[in-house]
């Protein structure tokens, strides 16, 4: 019988309320739900996918185990026992921290997870721990500690406010939003121009974005702190910062002022390829428009002075009056707040209290840059990383010369994974340990309701039920650590090992309940439960002054004022001269994993590297061509595009693809397998303050394929 259940997308960071119409227990449609009030019916073509993801043929519906090339069934029982055994069995010998731990983006996406690999990440007691931040928003993270003292402390752009919006490094049009949860983008960022505003643009491509934007401006990839320079610069050397406009205390001015003073525009405009004029008047609609915002992302963050250019993002928000400000950077106040809760607890984040092994990187929040991973796993001494756990993660797709860390991870002793495919990361472990997904699962949004440009909440039951195989990300993941402790392995607390009991046992949903109630706006399951479309609970309001308890905000953080000298000696340095790659996302890909839904890849070929039609020229090619693209680290052969939309001098391929790897259990996406971007970008390249990977500007080189390579193009291994 059809029945029509409720839930929220978990794809992305937008969480579209939908509608999922069910019989016999299988997904028949997903579309919006209209009446969820923060959402209002939007969707995107991902989310019909979901149903794709949980009835896949491909997907892991019990613990497999390797034998040699083989993969076979195992019951939990075994599975966990032998994970736990061996795993001790690495600790024992070599030390907790000779078992790494990397963890995925869809841990965000899933509130057990979440909060399952906190404790896990606690239990294995490892400092070899990995995630996907040092690949993505951790510039923005380390700003948010500096200035504001929490790492989770991000200002969110009040898109439904503002009356000009600079967005860089950004395409929310194929995103559908990042650190900024806004469902419906598209029509937000048109109801700017609608009410009378303005958003602008900067981007090395002409993205959707920046297609229906009043402004869109080239860039060259890996300059974006020098063009805020550039625009603070303006504003204080025309007087246009507004001093009086905060309503905390706030230190640093002098520091900024002094910085930015020494980046006129004339300076940097031949590094940023920005015009002097061009950055003046930016400067000045910015800091004389009422409600401004700047908002940067992902495109600003993985690049050579990603933390630089975050922390200026935000700097420019404050001196210009915009921080905490209606139409300005704000800060949400969801149902369940972990940054005042941390900040209460004591938690609020660390960086480099320690460092890397073998190139001595900085720690962030505990973990190490995933550029470090592939080191520290060939790198023999006290340390090495020898064994491995990944939850929901696929870095040999998604971190920089990802064939290195492929075949590291060949070689591992041991290796789990906990996941719901045999891709090309978990296709090298021992034991994958598959889990429930998407509409299997009850869902609320801890992370991304904290990010939210409203106050909102929604909380949704199951809609479907699991393979009767699997096991939530919660149960595996207390269950291994548990297992973990019963063999001698991980953290020897038994205080801690009894609350690991009691938090299992517990359940997510009490956990859940109580983190609501607690929370700012006194709410329950129960509450929530009542109100299955979503509450609204009100625009962005203004909370510095409470998030900060009487310290300061650090306009001017020591730590990036540091980092100003490394700035300055690239402007010294020579461009190079050839073509610098970047990335990009498109609305129908989820990074890596949701390739093998037919209906997501059928059609035009996802995997294609844009280039601009003069480069194509000197070059002899035409759209359709098969070029070889190569770098320091390795070459991929892939199609050209050619296309006026991308700046000269620059290529792009989307990230993600390149499942022809052998082993893998993927049967739709190894027929439209593509290349992957991280086989050309390079773990030697990183933001050197903040460890973070440098995926933009990437130097390579575009040829004509050989018709010998045409031939022997072989996918890695
Ligand atoms: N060059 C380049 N590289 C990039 C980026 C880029 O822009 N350019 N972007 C970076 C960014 S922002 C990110 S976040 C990373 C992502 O990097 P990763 O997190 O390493 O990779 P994903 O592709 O998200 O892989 C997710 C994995 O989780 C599994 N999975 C999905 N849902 C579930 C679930 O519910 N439970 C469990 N247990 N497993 C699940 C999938 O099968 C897959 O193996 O990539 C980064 N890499
Ligand atoms: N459809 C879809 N949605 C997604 C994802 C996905 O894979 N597919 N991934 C999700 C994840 S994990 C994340 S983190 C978010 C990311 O969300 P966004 O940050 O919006 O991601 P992108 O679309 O990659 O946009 C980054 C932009 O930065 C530009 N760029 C590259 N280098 C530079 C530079 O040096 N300077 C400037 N100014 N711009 C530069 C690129 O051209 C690109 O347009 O998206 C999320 N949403
Ligand atoms: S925009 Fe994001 S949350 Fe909304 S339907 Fe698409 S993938 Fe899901
Ligand atoms: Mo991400």
């Amino acid at each position: 019988m059809a029945d029509t259940r409720l839930h929220t997308c978990m794809l992305c960071e937008a969480v579209c309320g939908v509608a999922v119409g069910i019989e016999d227990g299988r997904v028949l449609s997903i579309r919006g739900d209209d009446d969820d009030p923060f959402s209002r019916g939007h969707i995107c073509p991902k989310a019909a996918a979901i149903g794709d993801v949980s009835s896949d043929p491909d997907r892991i519906r019990e613990p497999m185990r390797r034998v040699g090339d083989r993969w076979e069934t195992i019951s939990w029982e075994a599975a966990l026992s032998e994970a736990a055994e061996r795993l001790a069995a690495v600790q024992k010998e070599h030390g907790r921290s000779a078992v790494g731990l990397y963890l995925g983006n869809p841990n965000v996406h899933s509130y057990g997870a979440t909060l399952g690999a906190i404790y896990f990440g606690k239990a294995l007691g490892t400092r070899a721990r990995f995630s996907a931040t040092s690949v993505d928003q951790l510039p923005q993270m380390l700003a948010a500690l500096e200035m504001f003292g929490h790492q989770l402390a991000f200002s969110v752009p009040d898109v439904d406010r503002t009356e000009h919006m600079l967005i860089l490094g950004a395409n929310p049009l194929a995103s559908n939003g990042s650190l900024m949860t806004a469902p419906g983008i598209k029509k937000r960022l048109e109801a700017i121009r609608a009410r009378g505003g303005r958003f602008i643009v900067i981007d090395p491509r002409r993205t959707e974005t920046a297609q229906i934007a009043d402004e869109h401006h080239f860039i060259r990839p890996g300059s974006d702190a020098f063009l805020l320079l550039g625009i603070l610069h303006t504003i204080f050397a025309e007087s246009l910062e507004r001093t009086w406009r905060q309503n905390y205390p706030m230190e640093g001015w002098d520091d900024l002022r002094r910085v930015a003073a020494a980046f006129p525009p004339e300076r940097v405009a031949a590094r940023t390829g920005i015009a002097a004029e061009t950055i003046r008047t930016l400067a000045r609609d910015f800091a004389k428009a009422e409600h401004a915002v700047c908002y940067g992302r992902i495109g600003v963050c993985t690049q050579e002075f990603g933390a630089l250019a975050a922390w200026l993002v935000v700097a420019l928000n404050a001196v210009t009056g915009n921080l905490d400000r209606e139409g300005g950077a704000m800060f949400t106040t969801p149902a369940v707040d972990i940054v005042s809760l941390g900040s209460k607890l004591g938690q609020r984040g660390h960086f480099g209290v320690w460092k890397s092994r073998v190139r001595g990187l900085p720690e962030f929040g505990g973990e190490l840059p995933a550029v470090t991973m592939a080191e520290e796993m060939e790198t023999p001494g006290k340390g090495q990383i020898r064994a491995l756990v990944t939850v929901a993660g696929n870095p040999v797709l998604s971190t920089p010369n990802g064939a290195r860390l492929d075949r590291a991870l060949s070689k591992l002793d041991y290796m789990v994974s906990i996941d719901i495919y045999r891709n090309e990361t978990t296709r090298h472990a021992n034991l994958i340990l598959p889990t429930t997904f998407g509409l299997e699962r009850d869902h609320y949004d801890v992370a991304l309701y904290g990010l939210a440009v409203r106050n909102a909440a929604r909380y949704v039951e199951a809609a479907i039920a699991p393979p009767p195989g699997v096991r939530s990300d919660w149960d595996v993941l207390f269950g291994l650590a548990l297992a973990l402790y019963g063999k001698g392995g991980g953290k020897r607390d038994r205080k801690f090992n009894l609350m690991m009991r009691g938090l299992k046992a517990l359940g997510p949903k009490r956990v859940l309940d109580a983190l609501l109630r607690i929370g700012p706006h006194r709410l329950s399951l129960a509450k929530l439960k009542k109100a299955p479309h979503g509450i609204d609970l009100g625009p962005l309001e203004p909370r510095l002054a409470r998030l900060m308890r009487g310290h300061s905000v650090k306009l001017a953080p020591s730590l990036f004022l540091e980092d100003i000298p490394r700035l300055e000696a690239a402007l010294a340095r020579p461009e190079p001269s050839g073509l610098v790659l970047i990335g990009r996302r498109h609305l129908r890909s989820n990074n890596s994993w949701m390739h093998n839904s037919l209906r997501l890849v059928k059609g035009k070929d996802g995997c294609t590297l844009f280039m601009h039609p003069e480069d194509a020229k000197s070059r002899g090619l035409k759209t359709g061509d098969r070029v070889v693209a190569g770098s320091q680290r390795g070459r991929v052969e892939t199609t050209v595009e050619v296309t006026d939309a991308i700046s000269r001098g620059v290529v792009s391929l989307p990230h993600g693809w390149g499942h022809g790897r052998r082993g893998t259990a993927l049967s739709v996406a190894s027929r439209h397998a593509g290349v992957s971007i991280n086989d050309l970008t390079d773990e030697a390249e990183f933001d050197a303050l903040s460890g973070t990977a440098s995926l933009s500007g990437v130097p390579v080189t575009v040829e004509r394929a050989a018709e010998k390579e045409l031939l022997t193009a072989a996918p890695a291994e």
